[in-house]
This record gives structure tokens, C-alpha cells and sequence, in this order.
């Protein structure tokens, strides 16, 4: 009567070793970085490392509105520089351009907006020390409705094209590592 018994214990511990193996990339989901207020979610909230001496860096996140009614992101400050800006990139003449977004970034019901390199992002501006890599820095979002935010964004490496924690890293598929947002003339928009 043995043999099978403890056949059927193996089999047992095979079924729960599967069970870890495809529990583990619900758990990477679940370590995306979220932030609520009201029927707003922040997730993914980072920003590249910045060069010795810069003296500006952007901030990128995803925000989604699980509201029925309209929502504006007005603005932002972090700790980490004298002012943080909402910027929107656009092409003027075939040259990539940005400019503050004025009257803040609304964001309709059920809405995804994604701040990210190349589109609408904050810019940080006078840094106090150079963003470094691996460090997480708070951000306080307001917005219209969902009020203030605090939320910490995780600093990724000076090329990073997205968030390592989330999937937004993922969707990215446009190389523009040509292109050197911190050489961007900031001094045309008023900066
Ligand atoms: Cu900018």
C-alpha cells in the first residue's frame, strides 16, 4: 500500500512547486508602484538620472481617471528642485519643441494619460543635486478635484525609456536615444 501513497505525495509537491512557478509574475505585477486619491491612480512614477552639473530633469508617470467626472493636473513641486513644470513636446517646423501646458493636463473620465520622454512630462527645474540612480524623490501632484498627491518616483538610469517596475517600459518601442532631452534649448520658453 506504500509505494503509491508516496507516489501521490510527489505528485502533490510537483502541482504546488507549478503553482509558485506561475504565481510569480502576478507578484512582479503587484509591485507596480500605485498611488490613489479620489478617482485618481498614479503608477510607475520615475525619472532618469541626470548628469554631474545639470540643472534640470523630467518626471514621468501614468494617470488614469476612474472618475466619471473630468479632472486637471495643475501642477506639481518636489523637494529635489526650485520648480517642477508641465511640459508638452510638439513639433513646430520638424523640430521637437516643449512648452508648459497651460491651464494644466486634463484628464477626461476613464482617461490614461502616460507623462512619459518625448511627450507630455514634469520638468524639474533648478535642480538641487544631480538625480541619482536607484534614489526615490517625492513629487506632490495637485489636481483639480482628486487634491494633493504625494507620490515618490524612483530614479532610473540616464537612457531609461520607461519605469523597470512597470509595464510601460514595455510599450515603448520607438528608440529615441538620438535625442538629448537635457540639451533641449529651455531658455526659448521662458525658463
Ligand atoms: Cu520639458
Amino acid at each position: 500500500m506504500e509505494p503509491p501513497l508516496r507516489k501521490k505525495a510527489w505528485k502533490h509537491r510537483v502541482l504546488r512547486l507549478w503553482l509558485v512557478v506561475a504565481l510569480v509574475p502576478l507578484a512582479g505585477a503587484a509591485l507596480a508602484e500605485s498611488y490613489k486619491a479620489g478617482a485618481i491612480e498614479v503608477t510607475d512614477p520615475w525619472a532618469r538620472a541626470t548628469p554631474k552639473g545639470a540643472s534640470v530633469g523630467g518626471a514621468y508617470m501614468t494617470i488614469t481617471n476612474r472618475g466619471s467626472e473630468s479632472d486637471r493636473l495643475a501642477g506639481a513641486s518636489t523637494p529635489a528642485a526650485d520648480r517642477a513644470e508641465l511640459h508638452q513636446m510638439l513639433m513646430k517646423d520638424g523640430v521637437m519643441t516643449m512648452r508648459p501646458v497651460q491651464g494644466g493636463l486634463e484628464i477626461k473620465p476613464g482617461e490614461t494619460v502616460i507623462l512619459k520622454p518625448e511627450s507630455a512630462h514634469f520638468m524639474l527645474l533648478g535642480l538641487k543635486r544631480p538625480l541619482a540612480q536607484g534614489e526615490r524623490v517625492k513629487l506632490t501632484l495637485d489636481f483639480a478635484k482628486a487634491g494633493k498627491i504625494d507620490i515618490d518616483y524612483v530614479i532610473e538610469s540616464i537612457g531609461a525609456q520607461g519605469p523597470s517596475a512597470g509595464a510601460a517600459a514595455k510599450d515603448h518601442g520607438v528608440d529615441h536615444g538620438a535625442m538629448d532631452h537635457s540639451a533641449m534649448d529651455h531658455g526659448a520658453i521662458g525658463h
